[in-house]
């Protein structure tokens, strides 16, 4: 008796393991091939931002006060950083004509930059009190 049961036992054995092995080489892979389409999404999403600060080379800061852009006029060469700083208790906006860029609203003082890097004319205004103009220059 005991000669007949012991090699339906090892049987038995050898596909319980081959299953199992089975088994746990599926889930491996579902795993493995899922975390790797994540990891390489996240890099791209870091790399506007760092470019954008990387291109100022130098910095200039506009004064809004007594609802006048001061200066109003200034020529600056390309790659140059502006900065506009609300110093009035009036809320104001650095608001270009052709829409290269906007503030949005800016309180007592809040700061708004923005990175000139093409040549031109970029005349802009206050979109709360349209009579205060001014220009930037780039050349
Ligand atoms: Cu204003």
């Amino acid at each position: 008796m005991t000669m007949k049961t012991r090699p339906v036992t090892i049987l038995c054995l050898i596909a319980a393991i081959a299953v199992s092995v089975l088994l746990a080489g599926c889930a491996a892979g579902d795993g493995d091939a899922t975390g790797g389409t994540h990891k390489a999404i996240i890099p791209l999403d870091k790399t506007p931002p760092a470019s954008e600060t990387a291109t100022a080379k130098n910095e200039v800061r506009i004064e809004i006060q007594d609802f006048v852009f001061k200066p109003a006029e200034i020529t600056i060469p390309p790659g140059t950083k502006v900065t506009w700083i609300n110093k009035d208790e009036a809320p104001h906006t650095a608001t270009s004509v052709d829409k290269k860029f906007n503030s949005g609203g800016l309180d007592t003082d809040d700061e708004f930059s923005f990175v000139f890097n093409d040549k031109g004319e970029y005349p802009y205004f206050c979109a709360l009190h349209p009579h205060m103009k001014a220009t930037i220059t780039v050349k």
